[in-house]
């Protein structure tokens, strides 16, 4: 009796694999001049010596194979493939000492996956150090292998992101510096539209389109419009969902909105396409040299391009994800078995430098990668402690329920995501900008949650605001939570989830070539967050956060000590010159600039005799022309 529905399944089992295809890329990475925006050429991170780097389109259940090669002669490199869940293949996430080791230059790691059960809009990245942003990214499109619960046309995919006109890697140092004690990220320059400004898109009249719209960005959230056209908003990070009408959608970096486009009959016209930087996350707009940009849906080329087509609507009108119904309709979990609660702080350490936290802790890589400690910890697996102290490592439980409540103390807006998972949001506090303080999630306040909450992979927490989300530990590995602007996750934004250690040295282990990465890079895959592989409790030597500022020296006190010394130095005219956002070699020029007794004493991050704190703030006539971050 048993034998019919397993041969019946089996033979399903092998049609399936009949029917997958398995689809291998060859990829190098360099470096090569290019001009995106076509206002500035810079190098960028070139893809077997083109640019953009191409997309990938698979069917449902199809194998991937991409075998990578790191021809950048002075960084490391990786791939991360967003929203994957990468069940059972841990070590092909991406993430630079949690699911591998950072390949070195002159070496190829192979990524090699299957997507079983997913389809919709992805994307993949770099996860090594803001790299991605020069470039290192593109969609991944994975096709149902059932039909689309909604009717189209044509599949049409868009990338939208912001852009730098300077390398990443000249901008962190500036950003992670003393001479930048507020944090203020480094200003971008213009919007892309499919990798170009004011770009286009042929249209036909009278076609559904699906338009997959993906925020390959770094830092900004986007508002985009189409004058005279709305979206039917179909699917979000690879979730179908309700169709919902909308003119205006607001989307973070590393979200994703699968959304109808029904084209007119009458081709006389062309449309604008509308981007438009989310400015409330900019700390100025000095250096801003397209705030909005206007691309054309074109559907007669030897008709004029349109003009901008402005609203000041998009603040007001834009959906509000929240609301959306998961087509599917998966019941709220009811409870929660586990909940972790984090609080978002941005504030200064010792050494001046602006960093994140969750609960007072700034994300420090371990020194051997986490999936390497899962492997090789035997049964201290399960203890917290072996992953590191200053990881923000959680243990998961086979299949719980865990309830995520994040609360912003910061006053920006943050995106979060979680690898491995998409995840219900069961709510989503509102924006308290104008409170004195964060209002924190009560659990005691009343609130009804919705019946079929919208799940996706990526969420934005508004400032001094707080979400909740919940998903099921059914995923064993190693994943990464983590604010996606590359900033904040350079400052520390991140906590790591490890789900059912027990179940992943079960169940997976990692190629000879993944441990040949790690070699050749030096780093160790076995042992605790300490590469200690005698005793897994034993953390000496672990790598840990700068110490805290001395007691009675408080962030606020470094900022005008910075600023009353390089204003002291220059003059307040040469700072209000420059801006405090972007200050492109400024703080070299100061330092060399300043006396000897000045270098003293910004460097002194031990003395206890600096200037106290009410001295240095109450130079309000300097500190009254920065814009601070509030939140510290
Ligand atoms: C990838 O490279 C290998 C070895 O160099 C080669 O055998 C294979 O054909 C290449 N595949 C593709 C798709 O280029
Ligand atoms: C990956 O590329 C390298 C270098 O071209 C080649 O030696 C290797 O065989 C390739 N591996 C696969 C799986 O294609
Ligand atoms: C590459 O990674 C290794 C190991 O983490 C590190 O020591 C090295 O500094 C990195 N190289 C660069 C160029 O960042
Ligand atoms: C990488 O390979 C090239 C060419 O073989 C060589 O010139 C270069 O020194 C190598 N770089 C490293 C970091 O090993
Ligand atoms: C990819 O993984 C499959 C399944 O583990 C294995 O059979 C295959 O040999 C792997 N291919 C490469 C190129 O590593
Ligand atoms: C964007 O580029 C992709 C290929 O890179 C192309 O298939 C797509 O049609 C373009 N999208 C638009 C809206 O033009
Ligand atoms: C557009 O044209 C099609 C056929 O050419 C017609 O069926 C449809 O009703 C027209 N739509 C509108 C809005 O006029
Ligand atoms: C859009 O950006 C352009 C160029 O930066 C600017 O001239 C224009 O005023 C902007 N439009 C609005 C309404 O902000
Ligand atoms: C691109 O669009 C912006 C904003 O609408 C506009 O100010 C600018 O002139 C356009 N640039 C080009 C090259 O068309
Ligand atoms: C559509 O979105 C609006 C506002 O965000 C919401 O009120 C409404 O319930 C949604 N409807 C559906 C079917 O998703
Ligand atoms: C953060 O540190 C402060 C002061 O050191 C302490 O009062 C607070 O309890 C800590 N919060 C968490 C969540 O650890
Ligand atoms: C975040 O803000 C709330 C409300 O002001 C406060 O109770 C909490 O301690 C803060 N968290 C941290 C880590 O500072
Ligand atoms: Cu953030």
């Amino acid at each position: 009796m048993r034998s019919v529905p397993l041969l019946i399944s089996s033979f399903f089992l092998l049609l399936g694999n009949v029917l997958a295809d398995t689809h291998v890329y060859n990829w190098t990475t360099s470096w090569g001049k290019e001009n995106p925006d076509g206002l500035h050429k810079m190098d960028v991170v070139l893809c077997n010596g083109e640019y953009p780097w191409p997309d990938i389109r698979v069917k449902e259940g199809d194998r991937v194979i991409i075998n990578l090669t790191n021809g950048l002669p002075d960084q490391n490199t990786s791939l991360h493939f967003h929203g994957l869940f990468q069940e059972n293949t841990n070590e092909y996430d991406g993430v630079p000492m949690l699911t591998q080791c950072d390949i070195p230059p002159n070496e190829t790691m192979v990524y090699n996956f299957t997507v079983p059960d997913q389809h919709g809009s992805y994307w993949y990245h770099s996860h090594t150090k803001g790299q991605y942003m020069d470039g290192m990214r593109g969609a991944f499109i994975i096709e149902d292998k059932d039909d689309a619960p909604f009717d189209y046309d044509e599949d049409v995919t868009l990338t939208i992101t912001e852009w730098y006109h300077s390398m990443i890697s000249d901008l962190i140092p500036e950003f992670l510096n003393r001479f930048n004690p507020t944090g203020a990220e480094p200003i971008p320059q213009t919007l892309l539209f499919n990798n170009t400004l004011n770009g286009t898109w042929n249209v036909k009249p009278d076609t559904t389109y699906l338009l997959r719209i993906i925020n390959i960005g770094g830092f900004l959230s986007q508002y985009v419009w189409i004058e005279d056209h709305s979206f039917t908003v179909v699917a979000v990070d690879g979730v179908y969902v309700e169709p919902n009408e909308t003119d205006y959608l607001y989307i973070t970096v590393a979200q994703r909105y699968d959304v109808l486009v029904h084209t007119k009959n009458d081709t006389s016209k062309n449309y604008a396409f509308m981007q438009k930087m989310d400015e409330d996350m900019l700390d100025t707009t000095d250096g801003v040299i397209h705030m909005n940009s206007t691309n054309a849906v074109v559907y007669n080329s030897s008709a004029p391009l349109p003009d901008e087509y402005y609203s000041d609507n998009y603040l007001d009108d834009f959906l509000d994800d929240f609301y959306l119904v998961p087509v599917d309709k998966q019941e709220l979990y009811d409870d929660y078995d586990y909940q972790i609660k984090i609080d978002v702080v941005m504030d200064n350490l010792d050494d001046g430098i602006n960093y994140a936290f969750f609960n007072n802790i700034t994300y420090v890589a371990p020194k051997v990668p986490a999936l390497g400690t899962v492997l090789s910890s035997g049964n201290y697996s399960t203890n917290e402690l072996v992953y590191g102290t200053n990881t923000n490592s959680f243990v998961l439980q086979k299949d719980e329920v865990v309830e995520l409540v994040l609360n912003n103390n910061d006053t920006g807006k943050h995106p979060f995501h979680l690898h491995g998972h998409v995840f219900q949001v069961v709510e989503r506090g509102p924006d308290y900008t104008d409170s004195e303080d964060p209002v924190p999630y009560n659990e005691s306040a009343p609130y009804t949650a919705p019946e079929y909450p919208m799940i996706r992979d990526t969420l934005y927490v508004r400032p001094q605001s707080y979400f909740r989300i919940r998903f099921k530990a059914d995923n064993p590995g190693v994943w990464y939570f983590h604010c996606h602007i590359e900033w904040h996750l350079l400052q520390g934004l991140a906590i790591v989830l490890i789900e059912d250690p027990e179940q992943i040295q079960k169940d997976q282990s990692v190629s000879e070539n993944w441990k040949d990465i790690c070699n050749a890079n030096g780093v160790p895959y076995d042992g605790n967050a300490a590469a200690n592989t005698n005793n897994f409790l034993d953390l000496t030597n672990q790598n840990v956060q700068v110490k805290n500022l001395p007691a009675g020296f408080t962030a606020r006190g470094i900022v005008a000590l910075v600023f009353s010394c390089i204003a002291g130095i220059l003059g307040c005219a040469a700072i209000c010159y420059y801006g405090m956002a972007q200050i492109p070699d400024m703080e070299k020029k100061v330092y060399a600039e300043l006396s000897p007794e000045e270098r003293l004493m910004l460097d002194k991050e031990d003395d206890d005799d600096i200037e106290d704190e009410e001295e240095a703030s109450s130079d309000s006539k300097i500190k009254g022309r920065f814009i601070f971050r509030e939140g510290w």
